[in-house]
């Protein structure tokens, strides 16, 4: 597989839809032939496993069965989407991607790692992103920026600060452990500083 794989994470609010608009204008701008997917979903039963995780009636959901649906979900992606994209050379750039099951699941419902790790094995043994762009905002900035959305908090949403602090937590751990492929990017500042710190990031690394 050649391409590369471009990931965005971060906890609630912190914003990848924005980031993802930045994204795409500068590889657009350079000529770079991309695409933008997201995670869970960017296939049409993905999509569906999607809904089923978002939708707040869907209620509780023991934490394996939760892990099990996003690499569900994923393994279509990868088939589908994510390798048949780098094959053909294109910038994958996913909206999450395996580090989200890390913090959410592993970390945020408590499975820890090993499970993770597992699954991530089987699914995608032989590909990682090559750059991960982590939006890290405190949590009650990131939870008041979607307050008052239209539409209601989803199923992850809804979930109270202490999960969405080990959450915050996990992915800072993860992007210590792994330099080379994270830019942590400090999300709580202004737009306009976000943006100028993605468009570095993508200068130094994808250039
Ligand atoms: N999930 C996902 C798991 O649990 N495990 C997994 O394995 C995977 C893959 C869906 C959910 O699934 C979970 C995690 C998620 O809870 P999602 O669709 O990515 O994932 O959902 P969200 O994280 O909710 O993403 P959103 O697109 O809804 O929110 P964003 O992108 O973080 O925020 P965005 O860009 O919409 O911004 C929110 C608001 O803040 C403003 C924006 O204008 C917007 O109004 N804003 C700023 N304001 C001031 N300063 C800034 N720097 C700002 N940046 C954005």
């Amino acid at each position: 597989m050649s391409g590369f794989f471009l990931t965005l994470e971060g906890g609630e609010g912190a914003g990848k839809t924005t980031a993802l608009t930045v994204i795409s204008e500068w590889l657009e701008s350079r000529g770079r032939p991309f695409l933008l997917t997201r995670e869970p979903g960017g296939t049409q039963p993905g999509e569906r496993i999607r809904e089923l995780l978002l939708d707040p009636d869907t209620g509780g959901l023991a934490p394996m069965t939760e892990l099990m649906l996003m690499f569900a979900a994923r393994n279509e992606h990868m088939a589908r989407v994510i390798r048949p994209g780098l094959a053909a050379g294109k910038v994958v750039v996913s909206d999450r991607f395996t580090d989200a099951s890390m913090a959410y699941q592993g970390a945020g419902r408590g499975l820890g790692r090993a499970p993770v790790e597992a699954l991530s094995k089987l699914v995608h043994p032989d590909r990682l992103p090559d750059l991960t762009l982590l939006l890290d905002v405190p949590v009650e900035q990131g939870l008041a920026r979607i307050r008052g959305r239209s539409g209601g908090p989803d199923r992850f949403e809804q979930s109270e600060s202490s999960f969405m602090e080990r959450v915050r937590s996990a992915y800072l751990e993860q992007a210590q452990l792994e330099p080379e492929r994270f830019v942590v990017i400090d999300a709580a500042r202004p737009l306009q500083e976000v943006s100028d710190r993605i468009r570095a990031a993508l200068q130094e690394r994808l250039a």
